[in-house]
This record gives C-alpha cells, sequence and structure tokens, in this order.
C-alpha cells in the first residue's frame, strides 16, 4: 500500500484524508503539533472504514517519525491571520511552520513528493522547494485545480449541463489576479465564449476570482476545504498511478510562459515522478497581460519572503 502523510490536520489535512481513505488511494499519516488531535481524528477516519469497505490504515502522531517511507508529503500546516497580524508577520509564522515541516519530513521520507497546500499558496511552495533543496519536479502546489473546479462548478450552476462535459483552466498566481482562460475553457468542446452571454460570463469569471473570500464570508470562522482537499487527492491519484494527468498546479517556472525563479499556476503534467512536463499554451495579447499582473503579484510575496526568511 501506498503511504501519504499529511502535516496539519486541520480542517483540509484531515478531509483530505478523508476524501484518499475513502479511496483507498494509500495508508495515511496525520501529522500535527497539537496534542492528541491528530489520533482522535485518525482513530475516528480508521473506524469508519469498516463501514465503507475501505482497508486503508490511518494513524495520527505529533512526531514526524510516523511519517517514516512516505510516497507522498502534503503539507496543510499553517495558521490563519489573527486580527492584528501584519501579512509579513503571517508570512513569517507560516514559512517557519512550512520550512519545519518540509525538511522534518523529508528526512524520513527521502524519495517524497511534496504537495503543498499552506497560504500563501505560490510562495509555501517556492519555500519548500528552497528549504528542501528537492528538484522542481517534486514540490507542487496545489490551487489551480480548486480554482477552475469553482469555475466549472458555477458554469454547471448556470447552464445545468453535467460537471463532467465542462472543461475551464484557472491559470495563475492562487489570488485576486488569478487567471480565468475564457478562451481555452469549453463545454464538451464548444468553447465556453460561444455558449453563455458575455455578461454571464464574466460574472462567473468574477465570482472564481472571489471564490475563497465567498466562502470565507459565508463560513466566518476558517476557510473552505472540501474542494481543496478533493483537490489534494485528485494530485495524489495522478501521481500514485502514474495517470500523466493534465491539472492546473503551482510549479516552478524554468523560463516557461517567460517567467523565471518563482512558483505559478500553470498546466502540469502529473505521474508518479511528480511533475513531469508543464504545457505552455498560447496566449494572446489580452491573456498574456493577465498573466504579468497575476505574475507580478506572486513576485511581491516572493520577495517579502526573502525579507524575512533565509535559504
Ligand atoms: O487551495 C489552497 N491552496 C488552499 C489553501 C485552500 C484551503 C486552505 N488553504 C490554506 O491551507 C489555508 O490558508 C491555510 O494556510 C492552510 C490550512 O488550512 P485549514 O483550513 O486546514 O486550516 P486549519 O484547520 O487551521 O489547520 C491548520 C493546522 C492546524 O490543525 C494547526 O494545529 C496545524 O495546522 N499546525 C501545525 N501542524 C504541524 N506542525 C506545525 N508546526 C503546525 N502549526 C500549525
Amino acid at each position: 500500500m501506498n503511504k501519504i502523510s499529511i502535516i496539519g490536520a486541520g480542517m483540509t489535512g484531515a478531509t483530505a484524508a478523508h476524501w484518499l481513505a475513502e479511496r483507498e488511494f494509500a495508508d495515511i499519516v496525520l501529522v500535527d503539533v497539537v496534542e492528541g488531535m491528530p489520533q482522535g481524528k485518525a482513530l475516528d477516519l480508521l473506524e469508519a472504514m469498516p463501514i465503507i469497505g475501505k482497508d486503508a490504515e490511518i494513524v495520527g502522531s505529533n512526531d514526524y517519525a510516523a511519517t517514516q517511507g512516505s510516497d507522498i508529503v502534503i503539507i496543510t500546516a499553517g495558521i490563519a491571520r489573527k486580527p492584528g497580524m501584519s501579512r509579513d508577520d503571517l508570512l513569517k509564522t507560516n514559512a517557519g511552520i512550512v520550512g519545519s515541516a518540509a525538511t522534518e519530513t523529508l528526512k524520513y521520507s527521502p524519495d517524497a513528493i511534496f504537495i503543498v497546500l499552506t497560504n500563501p499558496l505560490d510562495t509555501m511552495a517556492y519555500l519548500t522547494m528552497k528549504m528542501t533543496g528537492l528538484p522542481r519536479e517534486r514540490v507542487i502546489g496545489q490551487a489551480g485545480i480548486l480554482d477552475s473546479a469553482r469555475m466549472r462548478a458555477f458554469v454547471a450552476l448556470e447552464t445545468g449541463v453535467s460537471v463532467e462535459n465542462i472543461n475551464c483552466y484557472v491559470l495563475g498566481g492562487h489570488g485576486d489576479e488569478m487567471v480565468p482562460l475564457t478562451r481555452q475553457s469549453n463545454i464538451a468542446g464548444v468553447p465556453l465564449r460561444d455558449y453563455i452571454p458575455a455578461e454571464k460570463l464574466n460574472a462567473i469569471v468574477a465570482r472564481t476570482r472571489k471564490g475563497g473570500g465567498e466562502i470565507v464570508n459565508l463560513l466566518k470562522t476558517g476557510s473552505a476545504y472540501y474542494a481543496p482537499a478533493a483537490a489534494c487527492a485528485q494530485m495524489a491519484e495522478a501521481i500514485l498511478k502514474d495517470k500523466n494527468l493534465i491539472v492546473p498546479c503551482a510549479a516552478y517556472m524554468n523560463g516557461e510562459y517567460g517567467l523565471n525563479d518563482m512558483y505559478f499556476g500553470v498546466p502540469v503534467m502529473l505521474g508518479r515522478s511528480g511533475l513531469k512536463k508543464i504545457i505552455e499554451y498560447k496566449l494572446d495579447e489580452d491573456e498574456k497581460i493577465m498573466f504579468d499582473k497575476s505574475a507580478a503579484a506572486v513576485k511581491e510575496t516572493h520577495e517579502a519572503l526573502k525579507n524575512v526568511v533565509t535559504f
């Protein structure tokens, strides 16, 4: 059985464990700093397995030694911004948490592929790669599957067509400047722009950009976790089954799309070795402008990181 360790057993981490265990993709280890909590959630989930007839082993721990020999490490550990906390303070705190989660797990799982979720996502993925010294193939950030799924869900609501027929591609940084590509998005091969009137499509794009905030506003405390965790599980499946699945993920840019030394959301082929390939779309002028704007926002956070961490 494959083994997946999830660092941070909060809402996203525990829900990712749920999606993964339900599909019997791997044995799972949940690690958190809070004593008893990862053990309790793991035991509860383990006790659900006989009911759904799945044989995944699930354990919780406060000790990284439990992660030994993982095929995949998913990092969701971090704190949310508290009142009065500056963005730089949050960046510094989460960089400390993610940096140690990455280096500690690497000690026990030298061959693992890392999937990063903690926000600010692109920058935490960048930090994980720099701190571990791993090649970009083995450190991938999750954002684009979620952002694209939100757009697909909104298109399905608007048209009544099955989500399975709806293909949307949201690239760029994981923030308000994300880049929903309406030209490439389609319903069963019919361009979205031909299917949905412009003003409705614009509204869908706007709602997608603010998708995370919409849920935060409704929940009042905490942020989305079902869809982010499902996105994580899809990435893990693609890797473990060597599917060569092309999905939008945050990847380290080495000249692709004219970008260098940064993480950015682009279509990535995922397989057993992690990132196998980055697919480059031919962008038109308008798309290029959106890409550059989004890249500038991500770069800014990368630069802020360099002021609070040395690697
Ligand atoms: O698409 C995406 N990338 C995202 C990102 C979608 C959803 C959530 N996204 C981000 O993931 C979110 O902005 C946060 O930065 C993380 C985790 O979100 P979640 O909603 O799961 O937060 P929780 O419930 O607060 O869980 C975080 C857990 C919590 O249990 C802490 O005790 C734990 O992280 N934590 C740690 N675990 C291990 N080690 C250390 N040092 C540690 N510090 C805190």
